[in-house]
């Protein structure tokens, strides 16, 4: 018994290590070095995810934790050597009971988060402003169909020479989306040309940009700060290099990018789209 004792007290450490150091290697809104979990949280769904990721791994030691037990004491007490008559038991009708009801009432009890998990990222609720991010070849595109007539688009910035100091290299874009703080964003998402797909780590948000069908998802940020992403589908030779970055601000700062934004990167629908004149050209 000394041994299990000395066994739980290992794992307990090594439990409360990794709790610990959680917390010091999470990176805010990006990877960080030795990062052993999730990056930190900075939305109620994020906050939702990683709750219940926790709540499964403990549910899983626990039950591998079990099994080891039983393991160990069929290999000591019920081996040939301890056992030189061997018993002829075989069923046991109350143990076959517990160990199919056990297992069902485990799976219902993870179902019933699972699930309430499932809503909560699928259901949108009265969003205070949309975005739409259309994934292209190889950047993304941002627009802001509630906030005027206005498009830009993001791209990586390549030269390590013009990153910002604050900027991690192979995540930093030149134009970030800007979010206001503590809004609900609704996001739709759009392919260009081949599927791509919006995921943004600290947001709990992941969902793929189609071409010719609109996707959406949401979040709501509580903390300022800038949040990077990835595209996550594989969709072509610079499928690693359109990070996605979000820049979580308040509410005045972004009514002044929006003012700015409008200025900057305005809109003219009377010109053709790409599409049309190529259309046009086909005409002729
Ligand atoms: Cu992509």
């Amino acid at each position: 018994m000394l041994v299990f004792k000395r066994l739980t007290a290992v794992a307990v450490t090594i439990c409360a290590l990794m709790a610990g150091l959680d917390r010091v290697f999470a990176g805010d809104g990006r990877p960080s070095d030795w990062q052993i979990n999730f990056q930190q949280s900075a939305t109620p769904v994020m906050d939702d995810i990683v709750r219940f990721h926790t709540g499964l791994l403990y549910t899983i030691i626990a039950i591998a934790l079990f099994v080891l037990v039983l393991l160990v004491i069929v290999m000591v007490r019920f081996n040939a050597r301890s056992n030189p008559t061997p018993s002829r038991t075989t069923h046991n009708t109350m143990l076959e009971v517990a160990w199919t009801v056990i297992p069902v009432v485990i799976l219902v009890a993870i179902a019933v988060p699972s699930f309430r998990l499932l809503f909560l990222q699928l259901n949108t609720p009265t969003a205070d402003l949309t975005v739409k991010a259309t994934g292209k070849q190889w950047y993304w595109t941002y627009n802001y169909p509630d906030h005027g007539k206005f498009e830009f688009d993001s791209l990586m910035v390549r030269d390590k020479a013009k990153l910002r100091a604050d900027q991690p290299r192979l995540l930093g874009v030149d134009n970030e989306m800007v979010v206001p703080v503590n809004k609900t964003v609704r996001v739709l998402t759009i392919g260009a040309e081949v599927i791509h797909a919006f995921a943004v780590p600290s947001f709990g948000i992941k969902i793929d940009a189609i071409p010719g069908r609109i996707n959406e998802t949401w979040f709501k940020a509580t903390r300022e700060g800038i949040y990077y992403g990835q595209c996550s589908e594989l969709c072509g030779k610079d499928h690693a290099f359109m990070p996605i970055a979000v820049r979580v601000v308040s509410d005045q700062a972004f009514a002044t990018w929006v003012d700015e934004a409008k200025r900057k990167w305005a809109r003219d629908d009377s010109a053709p789209t790409n599409f049309a004149a190529a259309e046009q050209t086909t005409a002729r």
